[in-house]
């Protein structure tokens, strides 16, 4: 039996709830298929922690969680912290400093769920944003000065590198090839070289580049303010789309919408070569308005614990655990709030927990 070290950050808000709905059902699943065990370590680190002891995490957390296998994450963020305290003391120091610089967020409209586009269906929104995860406009670069006079400053500067943007574009091809090439679905290269004519420009010539290794993969690039329209037009002609950090972030919150609810979205950062721990966790944040009412839906977390699994080689288990995922949604019967049901984050674990069944 395999064995895994989880290090489970719940952190903020809702991801109390989340996280420990998820790992039931993963814990289900090892138990299922008898072929891998989770051996976990809870963290408290968060905003809570930050207002006890002033900094979101212990001082060597990222030696503490090297040693892991994967880090499965809630929510970040909660009123009294400012948002990028919140975030640069935990979510990006993960991200950035065990280099996972792809954050893999797929976009499904499941059956069973009534999405908000007219005419559009499951068959029509299937697609996958790749978001490089580890620069651009959250390389972290800038600074302010002369604050309060009427002269201040402020600089954030985007940095894209040509190993960074090589590879998160590589890692894009090469995915557009697994999921079986389609002529009618190219790749879609999300860019704004028309007004960011250095960094962008760079983007799109290392795409091109890179596309040129890829003779059989289709590609194109796409405006990024087109590309939000397309997404709503015609969702069903996009497959693999590949975008910086902060363009990747907007356009996966707007695929949370096309899927029904923004507690649906699961997003994976990874670290392709595995020289670090991969981090898991739901688009979502913290949703401080419904947060302690155990009402917030564990659908993105689970989901996310099922690309853990992939991610760990537990394919057949995270494969049974989508599926349950799947029959849950479609049967309309548990739902939470966020998708006009009464039912609890925990009754939802153990609905799906319940058509968890290999077959
Ligand atoms: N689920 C993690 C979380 O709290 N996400 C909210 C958030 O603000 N994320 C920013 C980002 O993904 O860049």
């Amino acid at each position: 039996m395999n064995q895994y070290a989880i290090a489970l950050i719940p952190g903020d808000g809702v991801g109390k709830e989340v996280v420990p709905a998820g790992l039931q059902v993963l814990d289900a699943a090892g138990k299922l298929t008898d072929a891998f065990q989770l051996k976990t370590t809870a963290f408290d680190w968060g905003c809570e922690y930050y207002l006890k002891h002033g900094r979101m995490m212990d001082g060597d957390a990222l030696a503490t969680l090297a040693s892991f296998d994967a880090i499965y994450l809630g929510a970040v963020g909660y009123p009294g912290v400012p948002d990028h305290v919140s975030l640069w003391g935990l979510l990006l120091p993960i991200r950035q400093g065990f280099d996972q610089y792809i954050n893999l967020r797929p976009i499904k409209l499941f059956e069973g769920i009534q999405g908000p586009l007219r005419g559009k269906g499951p068959q029509d929104i299937d697609f996958v944003v790749v978001r490089e995860n580890s620069e651009g406009e959250y390389a972290g670069h800038g600074g302010r000065s002369h604050r309060g006079r009427p002269q201040e400053v402020a600089t954030q500067t985007t940095i894209f590198t040509r190993t960074g943007v090589e590879r998160v574009m590589r890692y894009s091809f090469e995915l557009a090839r697994q999921r079986g090439v389609k002529p009618d679905q190219p790749l879609v290269s999300a860019t704004k070289s028309n007004a960011q004519q250095y960094v962008s420009v760079l983007w799109d010539e290392v795409a091109r580049e890179i596309g040129q290794q890829f003779p059989d993969v289709p590609w194109r690039s796409v405006l990024v303010d087109a590309l939000a329209a397309l997404m709503i037009l015609h969702p069903e002609r996009l497959d693999v789309v590949v975008a910086s950090n902060l363009f990747g972030d907007i356009l996966t919150d707007l695929g949370g919408a096309l899927q029904g609810s923004l507690g649906l979205p699961a997003s994976a950062n990874l670290n392709p070569e595995r020289r670090y721990p991969s981090m898991f966790e739901p688009v979502h944040g913290s949703a401080p308005d419904i947060a302690g009412r155990g009402i917030a839906n564990p659908f993105a977390t689970i989901w996310a614990g099922a690309m853990m699994l992939d991610h760990l080689g537990e394919k057949q288990a995270a494969n049974l655990v989508m599926g349950a995922l799947e029959r849950v949604i479609a049967q309309a019967r548990v739902r939470t709030p966020d998708l006009d049901g009464t039912n609890t984050t925990d009754e939802v674990a153990k609905a799906v927990i319940s058509q968890l069944v290999k077959r």
